[in-house]
């Protein structure tokens, strides 16, 4: 059976999990055989969208062009994996009525952490940053994060596993028949 692609949409706060989730559930997918391909700010903030910084503006542009580009992965027949922050519900609801329009599955994925375990983990050191004014408009600090409302599945990496949150999507792709 030829199969469907779509498009997993991974959205949360920096530090929260998103691409390490996206890693673990590629590989489980690339495993089985099943075309994977992954979207995250190292291919798309340094490339196609560089002319773009992180005002409201400018993340409402990134997120529409990062949906379109889902969207011909889909289309593709490819699983695409998104890891961007997206924080505005009304940018995640366009990218979902894109896919919508042109019959693709999409699966939004909250990757939920509270603020104060992402502030923790601070791998690069952004929210140390952040607190001092050095970044400005920062996600959760000095700029919104509008928590999805009705998505597909949600998890909370500070009491799941990297592994388990793979393993979760994993499941719902197939019992939604797209793997
Ligand atoms: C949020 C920022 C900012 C600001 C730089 N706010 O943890 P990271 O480093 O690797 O992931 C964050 C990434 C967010 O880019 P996105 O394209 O996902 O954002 S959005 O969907 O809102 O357009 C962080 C880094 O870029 N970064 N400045 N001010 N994150």
């Amino acid at each position: 059976r030829k199969q469907d692609g779509c498009t997993v949409w991974l959205t949360g706060l920096s530090a929260s999990g998103k691409s390490t989730i996206a890693c673990a559930l590629e590989q489980l997918l690339l495993k089985k055989g099943i075309a994977a391909y992954r979207l995250d700010g190292d291919n798309i903030r340094f490339g196609l969208n560089k002319d773009l910084g992180f005002s409201e503006k400018d993340r409402n542009e990134n997120i529409r062009r990062i949906a379109e580009v889902s969207r011909l992965f889909a289309d593709s027949c490819c699983i695409s994996l998104t890891s961007f922050i997206s924080p505005y519900r009304d940018d995640r609801d366009k990218a979902r009525e894109l896919h919508k329009e042109s019959g693709l599955k999409f699966i939004e994925v909250f990757v939920d952490v509270p603020l104060e375990v992402a502030e923790q983990r601070d791998p690069k050191g952004l929210y140390k940053k952040a607190r001092q004014g050095v970044i400005k408009d920062f996600t959760g600090v000095s700029a919104p994060y509008e928590e999805p409302e009705s998505p597909e599945l949600h998890l909370r990496t500070d009491k799941l596993s990297v592994e388990q949150c793979a393993e979760q999507i994993f499941e719902y792709l197939k019992k939604e028949g797209l793997i």
